[in-house]
């Protein structure tokens, strides 16, 4: 695939990961839909045609065993929280193109097509496994309904996936120390005949296909390490009931009584959703076939624990069957809640409805996911935090600019000024479509809200510069000049920030008199000329006051506490970072492995010890890995004062090119050592093995001293 830019002559199709239909959703499912939302809508305004499609994930075992838990058929239970999430979206201006759910027709009899073509270009094959059992229940445990120990990484997993260690999805008999999740106890084993797909014959195309994979840069890399592991053959099938029959002959031993595993129907979904959407609209409006078949710009949302099936197992499924595949794949980070992990057992989430019926416009929630996380970051979220981005950014910049200007403009020339544009502000202006343009080829949603809230800063500072206020009796025209660019500013950040708060942009559209829809127009639309006249404006975003965080706060720390039976909430414990885990079947979130920490050490060192210790807040300049070094790299960091050069050993454990920009912790007195040749001037600070780099998440400046 040639990976020309945004806009392409091709049609695009942005998918999200599709919800497990089994739980309320809350802020960590919110934020990949906002951003695939947003990334969709920004594809618009550059003119790119494109589809935004989902759908409910209606199968497998974190559907059947919540709702066996609760005593209801799955296909009911599904169905139920479906229709939720459909009622839900929108009301996050979440707006689907089609949304619809894999027990539907379309996706049944386009799996089976799919699962056919599979098997007859002689990708699939059947061999003997042992399965789980429980005799007990006498039932197979497929996927979820057995957990043990990760045999990769160590951590406790499900039977097909590794959600509390290394991500990886595990086939059926991998789990070490298998226990039954229905009755708790040791599975046995049994052997059976199973479907595989023959992923392993994919190797070299998988590889090539990574070359080429835009996205999100943990997306890119981490399946290049699995591929150089050894890729394992996958199990399609499942001994359940409550899913998509294998589409065997009636007579096909092994494919009368087994369904699909969930992951196989789940992707394809994406397809028929596209192909929803075409039968509503017409093949002349949108194509699904092109996209999927000829050519097409495909961009895959999803959350960072499901890369492997995006970058794996599914292109490989896509290119045997004959589809295209993929152009990008972007993958969310995780979500925390006051620093800690996101945690629906206890109740430490910021729930979908809960969000609404506080009253708060979905425009400021997306404001903030979009513009902390990206489609990458991970994001923290606070009420406090929340409030200083709403009360900051959107009241203080967009918003006092936007009333200012406008009301202004109105009240001395009852609307836009017939002036021409400076040349000053309309190079501005395009600065601030070239950045914009240039953040979504990089599928950056940080960098769209910046450069629109940029752009807002320099209207505030263009205004206070020139003071129009003191202009309109001794210099009319001048003032004439510095509104009439203001109004075209205040246009062009509600086009510019329409993809992030489409409300909010929209309502301003209609205060400057504009007719449409804010979301139809092209980015350069936001150099046209407003309309000559219009109303009074009013006020668009309103201040979040300290008594209502206080209130929202206690009213979260009391819900903790309930739900974790009056336990302080003292972060003592273990926290799952699992961005979407409200298909937490046991809700038994893990305990920290003592055994696996270093022990806590027993000789204490003074206040004074410690105040030798100069640690900073810096800032990652650059960072390149140092030649012949497998392991280390050369950081340049500024520490307020200067810029020191570190070597730090996070050559492997991070994408480099990351790192420039973000903030670190530091040693900055470490005496001077050379390491292969390069010397460094200080200790970046890294937890655990993977070197998790510490860092501030408030305003600490850099160079500010850590005590
Ligand atoms: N239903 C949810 C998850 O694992 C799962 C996504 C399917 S995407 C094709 O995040
Ligand atoms: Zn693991």
């Amino acid at each position: 695939m040639s990976n020309d830019e945004f806009p392409t002559d091709r049609p695009a199709v942005v998918t999200c990961g599709l919800p497990y239909a089994n739980g309320d959703l809350h802020i960590g499912h919110l934020r990949g839909y906002i951003g695939a939302d947003a990334f969709n809508r920004a594809l618009k305004t550059l003119g790119q045609q494109t589809a935004y499609v989902c759908g409910s994930d209606m199968h497998g075992t974190p559907v059947a065993v919540n709702a066996e838990q609760q005593g209801v058929d799955p296909a009911e239970f599904a169905l139920d929280w479906h229709r939720q999430y459909e009622e839900t979206f929108p009301q996050f201006n979440v707006e689907f193109d089609n949304y619809g759910h894999t027990h539907d027709e379309t996706n049944t009899e386009l799996t089976k097509e799919i699962v056919r073509t599979l098997d007859e270009e002689g990708h699939v094959y059947e061999k003997e496994i042992q399965v789980a059992y429980d005799p007990e229940a006498d039932q197979y445990l497929p996927d979820r309904y057995v957990e043990g120990t990760c045999p990769y990484c160590g951590e406790k997993a499900r039977g097909d996936e590794c959600d509390e260690g290394c991500q990886r999805h595990l086939e059926p008999g991998e789990v070490e120390n298998p226990v039954s999740s229905i009755t708790g106890n040791p599975a046995e084993y049994r052997e059976r005949a199973h479907k595989f797909f023959e992923v392993s014959a994919f190797e070299e195309y998988l590889t090539e296909f990574l070359d080429g994979l835009e996205g999100t840069s943990n997306a890119r890399n981490q399946p290049r390490q699995w591929i150089e592991d050894g890729l394992q053959d996958w199990c399609i099938t499942r001994d359940m009931d409550w899913g998509i029959d294998y589409p065997g002959d009636a007579d096909d031993e092994t494919g009368s009584d087994l369904v699909l595993y969930v992951w196989v129907d789940a992707p394809i979904e994406y397809i028929s959703s596209t192909k929803q959407y075409t039968e509503r609209v017409g093949a002349d409006e949108y194509d699904w076939e092109r996209v999927w078949t000829e050519e097409g710009d495909i961009v895959h949302v999803i959350g960072r624990d499901i890369i492997q099936h995006h970058t794996i197992f599914w292109p490989a499924m896509l290119e045997g069957a004959g589809y295209n595949a993929p152009r990008a794949v972007a993958a969310t980070g995780f979500i925390t809640i006051n620093g800690k992990g996101l945690s629906t057992s206890r109740n430490r989430a910021i729930w979908a409805n809960e969000y609404l019926e506080e009253g708060f416009h979905p425009d400021l929630l997306r404001y903030y996911l979009t513009t902390t996380g990206g489609l990458q970051q991970d994001v923290d979220f606070s009420w406090n935090a929340f409030q200083e981005k709403v009360n900051g950014e959107l009241v203080g910049t967009v918003g006092n600019f936007w009333y200012r200007s406008l009301l202004f403009a109105y009240r001395n020339y009852e609307g836009t000024p017939e002036e021409a544009v400076s040349a000053e502000v309309r190079e501005r202006i395009e600065g601030a479509i070239g950045d914009v343009r240039e953040s979504v080829n990089e599928y950056d949603l940080r960098g769209i809200g910046r450069a629109a809230t940029r752009l807002a800063q320099f209207g505030n500072e263009y205004i206070q510069r020139n003071e129009p206020w003191k202009l309109t009796d001794d210099d009319p025209e001048r003032a004439a000049q510095v509104i009439r660019d203001c109004v075209q500013i205040a246009k062009a950040v509600a086009v510019l920030l329409e993809p992030i708060t489409p409300d909010k942009s929209q309502r301003l559209w209609e205060q400057i008199g504009e007719d449409g829809d804010v979301a139809d127009v092209h980015l350069e639309d936001a150099l046209e000329t407003p309309p000559r006249n219009f109303d009074e404006p009013g006020e668009l975003f309103a201040k979040i006051e300290d008594d209502r965080v206080d209130e929202l706060n206690e009213k979260l720390e009391e819900r903790i506490a309930a739900a974790t039976d009056g336990d302080v909430d003292d972060g003592t414990e273990s926290d799952d970072t699992d961005a979407d885990e409200s298909d937490d079947m046991t809700d038994s979130e893990s305990e920290t492995e003592t055994d696996d920490l270093e022990p806590l050490l027993e000789d204490r060192i003074s206040f004074d010890d410690f105040q030798e210790l100069d640690i900073r807040v810096g800032r990652i300049e650059a960072a390149e890995g140092i030649e012949g070094a497998d392991d280390l790299a050369r950081l340049e960091v500024d520490v307020g004062f200067e810029t020191r050069q570190v070597v730090a050993g996070i050559k492997q454990l991070h994408d480099l090119s990351e790192l420039p920009g973000q903030k670190c912790v530091l040693l900055v007195n470490m005496e001077p050592a050379e390491l292969f040749g390069v010397e460094s001037n200080g200790m970046i600070l890294a937890a655990g093995d993977e070197a998790d780099l510490l860092t501030t998440h408030g305003d600490a400046a850099v160079g500010e001293k850590v005590r």
